[in-house]
């Protein structure tokens, strides 16, 4: 498992905007993170579920839920569950040493650093749905927050629904003034002429670094396996929203 990226590595997240980190997670943290997102889905963790955003997915009989603080079921059907840095287990996770040196290298050294998002973002076995391509940007913030780890739980794969990306899409924003970051089906068509996206196929317990900019998506999960994964988008302490939202620092 590295602990330290090389400066041929640095250099291909920059020109591709995307870089596979390996593994990142020992079995045994992967386990234990597999089983813990699996008891809060199922209301048999000791978290503090009203500080938690959670959201079903449409299936079993239930529409798609909003994403709102609180528990909505006991059901590994989940979409997505955010604010995962007051879980103990996923905030001991996030702060590991390599993601310190990557938030040092983006960010400056020793640059306090808080997390946008600490986020489950599930496809359900049968039930995940589509994640259309979009660009990870938020206009109320006086700056952009510039990467993400993302780590598979599962196997990520491409019947599984595992994130696509655009490479070297990252130098700029394609809808500057729209807050969603998602871009249009001829903005896609024009990348598609540039070369098809590329599947980021992930064994469980590896991550991937993303520029936040970097185009991506994800298809649905029609197949038997879930999808699971953990993606924490990192940003400078100092960042505010003009919207007032607060956020944890996790690195000091
Ligand atoms: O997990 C996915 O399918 C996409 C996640 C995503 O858009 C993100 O982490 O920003």
């Amino acid at each position: 498992m590295d602990v330290t990226l090389t400066d041929e590595q640095w250099q291909t997240f920059e020109e591709q905007g995307y870089l596979k980190l390996g593994k990142v997670l020992t079995e045994l943290e992967l386990a234990a993170l597999s089983q813990q997102i699996d008891y809060i889905m199922l209301g048999k963790a000791g978290c503090d579920y009203d500080r938690l955003m959670m959201q079903r997915e449409a299936g079993e009989g239930h529409e798609q839920s909003s994403q709102t603080l609180g528990f909505k079921g006991s059901t590994l059907n989940y979409r997505k569950i955010e604010n995962l840095e007051f879980d103990s287990m996923f905030l001991t996770y996030l702060q590991k040493p390599l993601f310190r040196e990557i938030c040092d290298k983006v960010y400056g050294k020793d640059t306090r650093i808080s997390c946008f998002r600490a986020m489950f973002m599930n496809k359900p076995a049968r039930h995940g749905s589509v994640l259309a391509y979009h660009q990870d940007r938020w206009t109320d913030l006086d700056r952009d927050p510039l990467v993400t780890v993302w780590t598979a739980l599962d196997p990520a794969t491409i019947e599984n629904g595992c994130v696509k990306i655009f490479p070297k899409t990252q130098h700029q924003l394609i809808n500057p003034a729209d807050p969603s970051g998602f871009i249009t089906s001829d903005q896609v068509s024009q990348l598609v002429e540039n070369g098809e996206p590329v599947h980021l196929e992930l064994e469980p317990g590896e991550a991937v670094l993303l520029h936040n900019w970097t185009v991506h998506g994800s298809e649905g999960n029609s197949s038997e396996q879930s999808r699971r994964a953990f993606s924490v988008c990192y940003m400078d302490a100092n960042t505010v929203s003009a919207m007032g939202k607060q956020f944890t620092v996790v690195m000091d």
